[in-house]
């Protein structure tokens, strides 16, 4: 009765419409109220996290200016800081500000200290004023994933680890919150000795000052090399006096996390792998610990540039299906990795005739590999690395003798007619090829059985984008003139593809691989896609947007669109982006495939 009442007085005649107009402000007003609550709801989600969480989502920092994801590169040049006198290149100011750094975060600096920062940057490559104000046993957070933390290790049953730390001329303030950081979180049992080596550093506070400072810490010694030896002689001094089961390899500007031991002893007891932790990364400006992201494993360009890329679709799989479990790797960063000794030394070691620095990291992925060992990561051990845009030290030699000699000795021992490849597209490192004497290390390949680079690269990474028999290698000509290839300098990774001029025959920017099933891919694992009518460069995959079917003489979509040039930029040979289109009697559709041959 009631109700009907109370229908009849607002739902009659005139008062319909002010009710009907009452409902829906009311319904308006809810529905603005409930999405503010859940727009509060997200932004303090999200303030809740770790910063070092939300900043995990940061992906552009890992990404280089062809669009790649670098975070180890290849050095070019460096510098030993010009204007710095004696007295600062060789004086230890680590004085330590309480709180400052703690949990990894990043230090600010007053405007004073950013301009004495800048000075003493080219030291290190890195910011020593603010490794200096951080304490050495600075408390980071936990990085590990949740399935990672709840993986239990019977201790008893883990091999002991010698930690092998080698350095020249590094800063005292990194070099010790490295051998700080390992004392703090290894487990007591497992750490059998910490290793430091001194590949001849010049620095007065690394002589008496270092021996001091390690002289009360247990387990810890220092061995010390009195002529320049290079990284690989100076990790190898330190493996010939390693007790330990397993040899345990760090960078000098390392922090690791917490359980950061446990998981690379576990895959190292198995005596058939070398496993490298997860390496996350130290800003060089702030020092501030942060996640790297978790889709990666390592590889290689055409020139043998170390590179960061995309693992495969299957390694994608496990990682998510069992987040913590190692994956396999095509190769090592290098810096950081556990191995069995007895492994270590039966794989032949290091090749002690590799120089300073550079692709003894490859060579040691391809022997692994090819002769019966495997290269993984485990995600669970996650390990902070200061990575440097310049080399500090000196080349003595010259940067480009010393990584081309060590380049030259991995290709011409382990790559077979990719070695051809390799020399034929660097000619100027035939010369330095040929005063190589790589006897031992052939003899080495022999009598440990190691297969072959072809079965390396259909085995280990079958989505390589290197030259095959049965792959077309060329150069692709527009008949209007210009050539399909990368520009230098541009970005890759989602660049607009535009033809360029065609340069020689010696020219990688301009030489292409054509796949049986339709791919065109660019050094840097970069593959012509087409999307929304342009073409453009995107890190290869299988998506069908990859896909170039020949049709003389044109480049067909899976849609049957041709690829297009416009008109050319008469004035750098650069054309406008290329795009894909309806396909007609068109010059700027005709394309010419040039065979070159790759070795
Ligand atoms: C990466 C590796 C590095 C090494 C290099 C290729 C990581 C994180 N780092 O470059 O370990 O495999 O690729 O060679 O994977 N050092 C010496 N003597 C020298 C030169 C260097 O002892 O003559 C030390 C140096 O102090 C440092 C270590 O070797 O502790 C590696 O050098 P880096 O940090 O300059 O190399 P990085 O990290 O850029
Ligand atoms: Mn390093």
């Amino acid at each position: 009765m009631l109700f009907k009442k109370v229908w009849n007085y607002f739902c009659r005649g005139r008062r319909k419409k002010i009710t009907s107009l009452v409902i829906i402000l009311i319904v308006l007003v809810n529905v603005m109220l409930y999405t503010s609550l859940l727009l509060y709801n997200t932004v303090q989600n999200r303030n809740n996290k770790h910063w070092y969480d939300r900043i995990h989502f940061d992906q552009d920092s890992y990404v280089d200016t062809k669009g790649m994801r670098v975070i180890v590169g290849h050095y070019v040049g460096g510098n030993s800081g010009g204007n710095l006198t004696e007295e600062m290149v060789n004086s230890n100011n680590y004085a330590p500000v309480e709180g400052v750094g703690e949990g990894g975060r990043p230090v600010q600096m007053t405007q004073r200290e950013i301009i004495t920062a800048r000075e003493l940057y080219a030291l290190h490559s890195y910011n020593i004023l603010v490794s200096d104000k951080i304490s050495i046993n600075r408390s980071l957070p936990d990085m590990r994933s949740e399935s990672c933390r709840n993986v239990q290790y019977n201790l008893e049953n883990l091999p002991t680890a010698s930690i092998i730390i080698v350095f020249h001329n590094e800063a005292w303030s990194t070099l010790m919150r490295t051998v700080m950081s390992v004392h703090l979180r290894s487990p007591v049992g497992l750490l059998k000795q910490i290793i430091l080596v001194d590949d001849a550093s010049t620095r007065r506070y690394l002589g008496k000052e270092l021996d001091n400072a390690v002289a009360n810490l247990d387990k810890v010694q220092i061995l010390r090399s009195t002529n320049r030896t290079g990284l690989v002689g100076a990790r190898l001094m330190g493996a010939h006096v390693a007790t330990g089961d397993v040899l345990v390899f760090l960078d000098a500007h390392c922090e690791v996390t917490q359980g950061w031991l446990e998981p690379l002893l576990d895959r190292a007891g198995s005596d058939d792998v070398f496993i490298c932790p997860h390496i996350d990364l130290l800003s060089d400006e702030t020092l501030a610990y942060t996640k790297s992201i978790d889709a990666h494993w390592g590889a290689f360009s055409w020139r043998l540039h170390f590179r960061w890329l995309m693992p495969s679709d299957e390694v994608m799989m496990t990682k998510t299906n069992n987040p913590s479990k190692p994956y396999p790797t095509p190769a090592m960063a290098g810096g950081l990795f556990a191995v069995r000794k007895s492994l270590f030394w039966r794989l032949g070691g290091y090749d002690e005739s590799m120089l300073i620095w550079g692709a003894e990291n490859l060579e040691l992925s391809w022997r692994a590999w090819q002769c019966g060992a495997r290269v993984e990561i485990t995600p669970c051990s996650r390990v902070g690395h200061i990575f440097r845009r310049h080399s500090p030290y000196k080349y003595p030699g010259g940067v480009a003798k010393v990584l081309n000699t060590n380049l030259a000795r991995a290709a011409s021992v382990w790559m077979d007619e990719w070695a051809d490849f390799f020399f034929k597209f660097n000619p100027s490192d035939v010369t330095i090829r040929d005063h190589q004497s790589v006897a031992a290390r052939i003899t080495l390949r022999k009598n440990l059985q190691c297969k072959s680079f072809k079965w390396y690269l259909e085995n280990v990474w079958p989505q390589h984008f290197f030259p095959t028999d049965d792959r077309w290698f060329g150069r692709i000509r527009n008949e209007k003139g210009s050539c399909l290839g990368i520009l230098a300098g541009t970005p890759g990774l989602g660049g607009p593809a535009s033809g360029i001029s065609c340069g020689s025959d010696l020219d990688l920017e301009r030489l292409l691989v054509y796949t049986m099933d339709g791919r065109i891919m660019a050094d840097e694992g970069l593959c012509l896609q087409e999307g929304n009518g342009r073409a453009v460069w995107k890190s290869c995959n299988n998506s069908h947007k990859q896909v170039w079917k020949q049709k003389r003489p044109r480049l067909k979509t899976p849609e049957g669109l041709c690829l297009t040039q416009l008109i050319s930029n008469s004035k750098d040979g650069v054309t406008d982006p290329l795009t894909t289109k309806r396909c007609v009697n068109d010059n700027g559709q005709i394309w010419h495939f040039e065979r070159v041959p790759w070795r």
